[in-house]
């Protein structure tokens, strides 16, 4: 069955110039990428995000970790598409923890725990449908993507929306 899933390269994998290894790995599934964008995470976005983590230990280090308090203040956001892409991109990211993952898979080959405790794992990979579609939603408007992969609805605008000069 085809689905899509949403990835992001997290703050860590900027800085430490991963961004093309990542993407070399993720080609190995042969998927499609119908989105992709460079972002600057506001605390909103970041709570939004890991809103079910809220009760943890380590989710304000979390939310600072994703917003780039610790490496770049950015994330590269990518969808991608086609037949399994939910569970082959969750196999090549590897476990959560990134001293369990598999050695050769992404977090086992670049992530580290901080002092602080939390896992730098490098990427974020939507872990099912219910996920990906919310956190799709979440990160793209619908006509970032090249694919209607979800319902839309057409809705007047009263926005200042900046243009090219
Ligand atoms: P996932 O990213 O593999 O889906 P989640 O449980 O959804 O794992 O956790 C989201 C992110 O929160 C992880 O990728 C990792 O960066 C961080 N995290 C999860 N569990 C822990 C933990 O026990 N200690 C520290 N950081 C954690
Ligand atoms: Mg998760």
């Amino acid at each position: 069955m085809t689905n899509q899933t949403l990835i992001l390269i997290k703050p860590d994998g900027l800085k430490k110039s991963l961004t093309g290894n990542v993407l070399t790995r993720l080609s190995e599934t042969k998927l499609d990428i119908i989105g992709a964008k460079i972002i600057r995470v506001s605390r909103k976005l970041a709570n939004e995000h890991y809103k079910y983590l809220k009760k943890e230990p380590f989710f304000e280090e979390l939310i600072k970790y994703i917003m780039g308090h610790y490496h770049k203040k950015k994330v590269m956001a990518l969808v991608y598409w086609g037949e399994g892409a939910i569970d082959k991109v969750r196999k090549i990211c590897g476990a959560t923890n990134p001293e369990k993952a598999d050695m050769v898979s992404i977090r086992g080959q670049y992530g580290r725990i901080t002092t602080k405790g939390v896992y730098e794992n490098v990427i974020h990979a939507s872990a099912n449908k219910t996920e990906a579609k919310r956190e799709i939603r979440l990160w793209f408007e619908p006509d970032e993507l090249i694919m209607d992969i979800y319902a839309t609805k057409k809705i007047e605008s009263k926005k200042n929306i900046q243009v090219w000069k």
